[in-house]
């Protein structure tokens, strides 16, 4: 009797043995799929406002998360936002434009970047061209950018009579932006550098947007209304978000 009992007793231990590894691989298997998952949802759905400070970041971010007008202020900190698009979630990320905030708050979230949009001021462009080149120079050399991320830029204040349009700016910033690459480079050249980081666009032509990796947009919009709560133009924004989602 004792002997058909012994291995019955083994039996139930390899089982019992078996039933613990099986819950530990659950259990990791979870924690893994979890992580991922975690992982999945917050990488690559940001949609990071960059530009100048003034350019109407934070009253663009109002419109598109309130529908409504605010009074803002020069930001010293980040706005975050969620809005659902096609029953996907966008991350809207305002980031100030102030010269010692703005990197360290596009640094923070870059990598988890679906989507550039850099709103200029397109009353004071042409006053303020080459900080705006050189801020948007900046942003397209950075490798999580060049990850084929998207770029708007978004010419705003379109509602005052001497805002310049997005045709106009595109062409005096694409001048702007040889320019800059142009002195980039030299300065490259004399410190004795690599000048393959740096250089935007094909070598040998004048600077163009289309040459980029990333696929760059312009349009055009109005963050700001006379009635502060009557709808504004924002159409533009809007459909190159239903894009990128
Ligand atoms: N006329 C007009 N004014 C605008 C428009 N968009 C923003 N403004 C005004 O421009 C000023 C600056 O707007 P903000 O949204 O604070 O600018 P910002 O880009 O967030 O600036 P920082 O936070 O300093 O980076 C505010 O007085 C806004 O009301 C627009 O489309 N038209
Ligand atoms: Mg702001």
């Amino acid at each position: 009797m004792e002997k058909r009992v012994e291995p019955l007793i083994e039996a139930n231990g390899n089982t019992q043995l078996m039933g613990i590894l099986a819950a530990v691989f659950a259990i990791i298997l979870t924690l893994v799929l979890f992580a991922l998952w975690r992982r999945g949802k917050s990488v690559g759905r940001s949609v990071l406002f960059t530009g100048l400070t003034d350019a109407g970041k934070t009253l663009l971010f109002a419109r598109l998360l309130q529908s409504k007008y605010v009074k803002t202020y020069t930001s010293i900190k980040e706005n975050t936002g969620d809005i659902i698009i096609e029953n996907s979630s966008l991350r809207i990320v305002d980031i100030p434009g102030h010269e010692r905030l703005r990197y360290k708050f596009f640094d923070k979230y870059k990598s988890s970047a679906r989507g550039l949009v850099y709103v200029i001021d397109s009353v004071t462009f042409q006053k303020d061209i080459r900080d705006v080149a050189e801020l948007l120079y900046t942003l397209l050399s950075d490798s999580a950018i060049q990850r084929n991320i998207p770029v708007l830029i978004l010419c705003n204040k379109q509602d005052q009579t001497m805002a310049k349009g997005s045709t106009v700016i595109k062409t005096l910033l694409e001048k702007e932006m040889n320019l800059l690459r142009l002195t980039k480079n030299n300065q490259l050249e004399a410190t004795d550098a690599s000048s393959a980081n740096s250089f935007l666009g094909k070598q040998g032509k004048d600077f163009e947007f289309s040459h980029l990796t990333s696929r760059v947009d312009f349009a055009e919009c109005s963050a700001f209304c006379k009635d502060p709560d009557s709808s504004v133009d924002i159409n533009q924004l809007n459909k190159w978000l239903y894009e990128i989602v």
